[in-house]
This record gives structure tokens, C-alpha cells and sequence, in this order.
């Protein structure tokens, strides 16, 4: 069970959209207002999760099948709600994570070609009902988003390495959810100053929960 407050925030969007610097952001407001946070990452956020992350970013496009990814994903999120999410939730913490369960939807399910109603049926199979209290969908136009990526100098992933028409379906494919789930959804100007996108972020915290930051 939850307790008085806590709240389960998750950031979703393509590469380079700004994702984990808001959190860092956001995370930064809500302890500064005197909240317990806890941040986390998909795919990874424990040990084992993280081995996980591994073995399915690494190597080149194709390694596994879009199948076997989302049943990765979701071995790995499992462990995570259980051990570290859920548990946060219960003590009262805010959790904010960055990806989840709509990732899997749109990667392995709309851009990564099963079946998405298998997806939501995997996802009420591991978790049941469990999902965000609200997700931002951090949406940019690919190219800028890349541009970005390429900036930062690490190595590019897998999914990284992809044909730039997979970054356009994962996009709209995100647009799409944000339209049939309006009440958990919010899409959020990403290519926006990063100050900017964190007002943007924390006005919709403010409106949907009614909380003093
Ligand atoms: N995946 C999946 O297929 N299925 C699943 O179920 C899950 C995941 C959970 C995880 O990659 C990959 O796993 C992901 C989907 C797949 N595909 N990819 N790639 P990841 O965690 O390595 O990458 P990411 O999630 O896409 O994050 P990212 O590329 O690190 O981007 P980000 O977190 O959204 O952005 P950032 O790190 O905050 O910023 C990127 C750069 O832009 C950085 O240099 C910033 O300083 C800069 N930045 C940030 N904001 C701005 C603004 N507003 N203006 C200008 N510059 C900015």
C-alpha cells in the first residue's frame, strides 16, 4: 500500500530528450520541499537489474528478438517493483524512474513489432494494475534528440544504432498512449531551455496533485 504522499513519477521519451537531467531537477525541487526521494532507471535500478541492462543495450541491433527484449525488461522490472519501488512507495517516498512499462510498449511492442496487446497482457501477468502515478512523455523531434546523443560522446547503444524511421515510431507511438491515457500522461516540450522544461515539469505536479513545491 501506499502511503500519505508518495507519489510514482515516470519519464518516458526518445534518446536525448532530456530525461535524466530532469529527474535530477525534479528530484532536486522535492527534497528541497522535504520529500524522501528515490530515483531509478529502466532497465537496471538493482544489481541483477543492471546485469540485465547489460546484456540487452549491448551488442549490436538484432541480438535478440523483440520478444526476448520485452521479456527481459520485464524480468528485470519485476525485481525492481518488488525490491525497490514498491517498498519506497510504502514508506511514503516520492519514486521517480527514468523509462518504464511504456517503454517496453513502444519499443518492443509499436516500433519493435509484437503484438502491443501481448505487452499489456505480460504487463498485468507480472505487475497487475501497478503503474505510474503520472509519466511525462518528453517528446522532441528524433534528430534534435540525437544531435544531442552524438554530443555526449559515449558510446551509442543498440537501440542507439537503430534506422532513424524506429525513432520516428517510437515517438509517435508515444504520442499515442499520451492520447489514450490523458489522466496519467503528460507530453511535456522537451526540445524547450531546460529550465523551461523543468517549469513545465513541476506546473504539471502542482495542477495534477495539488502539492506545494
Ligand atoms: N528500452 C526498451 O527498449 N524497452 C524497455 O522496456 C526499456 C528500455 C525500459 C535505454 O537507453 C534504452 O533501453 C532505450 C530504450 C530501451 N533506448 N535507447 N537508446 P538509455 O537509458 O541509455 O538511453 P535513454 O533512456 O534514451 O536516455 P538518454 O539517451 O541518456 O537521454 P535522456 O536521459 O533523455 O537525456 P539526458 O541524458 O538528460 O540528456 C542528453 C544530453 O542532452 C545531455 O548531454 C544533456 O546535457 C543534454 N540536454 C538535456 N536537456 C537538454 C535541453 N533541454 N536542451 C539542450 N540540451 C539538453
Amino acid at each position: 500500500m501506499t502511503k500519505g504522499g508518495a507519489k510514482f513519477i515516470s519519464f518516458e521519451g526518445g534518446e536525448g530528450a532530456g530525461k535524466t537531467t530532469q529527474i535530477k531537477f525534479l528530484g532536486e525541487i522535492l527534497r528541497h520541499a522535504g520529500h524522501e526521494v528515490v530515483i531509478t532507471r529502466e532497465p537496471g535500478g538493482t544489481p541483477d537489474a543492471e546485469a540485465v541492462r547489460d546484456l540487452v543495450l549491448g551488442g549490436e541491433p538484432g541480438r535478440w528478438s523483440a520478444k526476448e527484449e520485452m521479456l527481459l525488461m520485464y524480468t528485470a522490472r519485476s525485481q525492481l517493483v518488488r525490491t525497490i519501488i514498491r517498498p519506497a512507495l510504502e514508506r511514503g517516498a516520492w519514486v521517480l524512474s527514468d523509462r518504464f512499462a511504456d517503454s517496453t510498449l513502444v519499443y518492443q511492442g509499436y516500433a519493435g513489432g509484437v503484438d502491443p496487446d501481448e505487452v499489456r497482457k505480460l504487463h498485468d501477468l507480472v505487475l497487475g494494475p501497478f503503474n505510474p502515478d503520472i509519466t511525462f512523455i518528453m517528446d522532441i523531434d528524433p534528430n534534435s534528440g540525437m544531435q544531442r546523443v552524438h554530443a555526449r560522446a559515449e558510446a551509442l547503444n543498440q537501440f542507439e544504432k537503430r534506422k532513424s524511421n524506429f525513432y520516428e515510431m517510437t515517438r509517435n507511438a508515444y504520442l499515442d498512449i499520451a492520447k489514450s491515457e490523458p489522466n496519467r500522461c503528460a507530453v511535456i516540450n522537451a526540445a524547450q531551455d531546460a529550465t523551461k522544461v523543468s517549469m513545465d515539469i513541476v506546473q504539471v505536479i502542482k495542477d495534477r496533485l495539488g502539492i506545494a513545491l
